[in-house]
């Protein structure tokens, strides 16, 4: 029995030796030392031994046992520490390599240029309004000194959606709100930029859908100067001093007088070419000084208030202004065209 007990002991610390993965060390251990395994198989032969002999092999057997579980636990030990430095090996992350550069957005060159103007409006004083896109036929004309029927509403071609509701032609309808709003009291001083819809047929300075800026500034003793002053400094701080700039007589009911401004074409330098239909100039806004009519409806006594207004636009500021030489490149998305404003590269 003695020799059959050391025999197993061998032959499983020989076998927890070569273990090489832990199921197969848990096979060993439910192998020698579970009940069914070859230890207790001996064991029961302890009946055959005498009263002297039966304690020793007790001890024995104990010893035998001990050993395996102790070589066992000792492997498990081992095996596990590899597997946790194979496990590190295999995840070690290399934080020398240099990151994949982030793509970062930028600003569309349209909001650029409308915090440019509000900045610069702001920065005299003027308040930032809103006002809606789909617009009642009453603010966006009849306020405005276009009677139902008026010949100057065909300036504007509009897209209505029903007889009195239409996607409004132009901000000059935030005019007439902010002044009904104020009950004829006070001065006004406002800008509000915003999308505009028009029966326009694309081309490459006109789109179906753009962006203006109105600008309204309501109060005792304003001039034609005042409005002239106005735009001559939004002109040089937008082109630079040296843009030529015009101002020509033109026509809006709300305003009287009314004007136009143009800048020199940057494409031809003034020469003519296909961006400014071979005159050398590019209108940019339509301005005046506010109709006493337009005053009188919106509840302002126009022989004590006088004022002025201009609507520009913003797609014809950001070609100017950056050289772009279709206005239709500002709506198509193409990450070429957008990026070149990037202020990040
Ligand atoms: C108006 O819309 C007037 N409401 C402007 C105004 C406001 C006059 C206050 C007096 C007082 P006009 O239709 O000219 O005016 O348009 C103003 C500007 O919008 C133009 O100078 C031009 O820069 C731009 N614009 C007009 N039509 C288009 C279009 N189809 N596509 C792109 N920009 C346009």
């Amino acid at each position: 029995m003695q020799e059959r007990l050391q025999q197993l002991q061998a032959e499983a610390l020989h076998k927890v030796d070569n273990a090489s993965g832990l199921k197969e060390l848990n096979d060993i251990r439910a192998a020698y030392l579970g009940k069914k395994g070859p230890i207790t198989e001996v064991l029961k032969g302890m009946g055959k031994l005498s009263a002297e002999e039966r304690p020793k092999m007790g001890a024995l057997a104990n010893e035998v046992r001990d050993a395996i579980t102790a070589a066992i636990e000792s492997k498990q030990q081992l095996l596990e520490e590899a597997a946790v430095v194979e496990q590190l090996a295999s995840e070690t992350i290399d934080v020398t390599l240099p990151g994949r550069p982030v793509k970062v957005g930028n600003h569309h060159p349209l909001t650029r240029i409308i915090e440019e103007i509000e900045d610069l409006f702001m920065g005299m004083g003027y308040a930032v309004a809103e006002g809606p896109e789909v617009e009642q036929d009453y603010y966006n004309f009849e306020a405005l000194n276009f009677p139902k029927g008026h010949p100057a509403r065909d300036m504007q071609d509009s897209y209505y959606i029903s007889d009195d509701i239409l996607l409004r032609t132009h901000t000059s309808g935030v005019q007439a709100r902010t002044m009904e709003k104020n009950h004829g009291k006070g001065p006004v001083k406002i800008i509000c930029p915003g999308k505009v819809y028009r029966r326009d047929n694309d081309d490459a300075t006109h789109s179906h859908q753009f962006m203006q800026i109105e600008g309204l500034v309501v109060d005792e003793n304003i001039r034609l100067s005042d409005l002239k002053g106005t735009l001559d400094l939004f002109a040089k701080k937008m082109f630079g001093e040296d843009r030529e700039i015009r101002l020509r007589p033109s026509f809006f009911p709300f305003t009287e007088p009314s004007v136009e401004m143009d800048i020199s074409c940057k494409f031809c330098g003034g020469t003519g070419c296909g961006v400014c239909k071979d005159t050398g100039w590019i209108e940019i806004l339509g301005a005046g000084m506010v109709h006493p009519n337009v005053l009188e409806m919106a509840g302002y006594d126009s022989k004590k208030y006088t004022g002025f207004a201009f609507g520009l636009g913003i797609e014809r500021i950001a070609m100017l202004k950056y050289g772009v030489d279709d206005i239709r490149h500002f709506y198509t998305n193409d990450n070429r065209f957008l990026k070149q404003f990037s202020v990040h590269e």
